[in-house]
């Protein structure tokens, strides 16, 4: 099985078209397993797809994209469905990092950085994790420096993704530096 392959897949399902695969996720994202692989049974590719492939996928990954309990499965960061999936509010460590293609520098230094096509802006505890986002679409990414303490201290919320991933809904450009 091309785990890698199936991860996309239900990033895509669990992140972005829940409808498009008949899932109804909770207000927490949450999905009922039974329903997700029935939905993907559907397609010859994950036919034989079971609950033990989504274990194995989950801890064979690189990064922590979904977590499964009671019987249910959830993507943890990531989703753009037009109804806001809740997160759990979280006091943030003193900075988090953003990695970015540098044209859009000068737009984010004058904006704050937006959610854009997702739900939440997405924060990393580790500078080289931000290197690595930024890199997906930079060669040589700029790094942002958030000041999360102070923002959080200002009232700016953050939610908790996963260890690595923090989200918030904007920040100003003013708790912003380039690194
Ligand atoms: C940029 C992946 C112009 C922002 C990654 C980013 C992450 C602005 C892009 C997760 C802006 C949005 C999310 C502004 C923000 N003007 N550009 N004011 N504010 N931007 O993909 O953070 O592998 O939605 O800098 O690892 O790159 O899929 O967000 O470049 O954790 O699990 O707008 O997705 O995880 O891009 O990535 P994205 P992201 P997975």
């Amino acid at each position: 099985m091309n785990y890698q392959k199936l991860s996309k897949e239900i990033s895509y399902a669990l992140r972005h078209a829940p409808h498009e695969y008949e899932l109804e996720l909770d207000e927490y994202g949450w999905v009922q397993i039974e329903q997700l692989l029935h939905s993907l049974h559907e397609q010859p590719v994950w036919r034989n797809v079971s609950q033990k492939d989504l274990q194995v996928m989950i801890s064979q990954s690189d990064k922590k994209r979904f977590e499964m309990e009671n019987g249910k499965m959830r993507a943890l960061y990531g989703h753009s469905t037009a109804k806001k999936v809740l997160k759990e509010e979280s006091e943030p460590p003193e900075f988090l990092y953003h990695g970015t293609p540098k044209r859009f520098v000068s737009l984010i230094m004058e904006q704050g950085l937006l959610p854009k096509g997702r739900q939440y802006v997405h924060l990393s505890e580790e500078i080289e994790t931000a290197k690595q986002v930024g890199k997906r679409r930079d060669t040589h990414p700029a790094i942002l420096k958030i000041e999360a303490k102070k923002a959080w201290s200002n009232k700016v919320t953050f939610y908790h993704g996963n260890e690595m991933v923090w989200l918030a809904d904007k920040i100003d450009r003013q708790y912003i530096s380039i690194l």
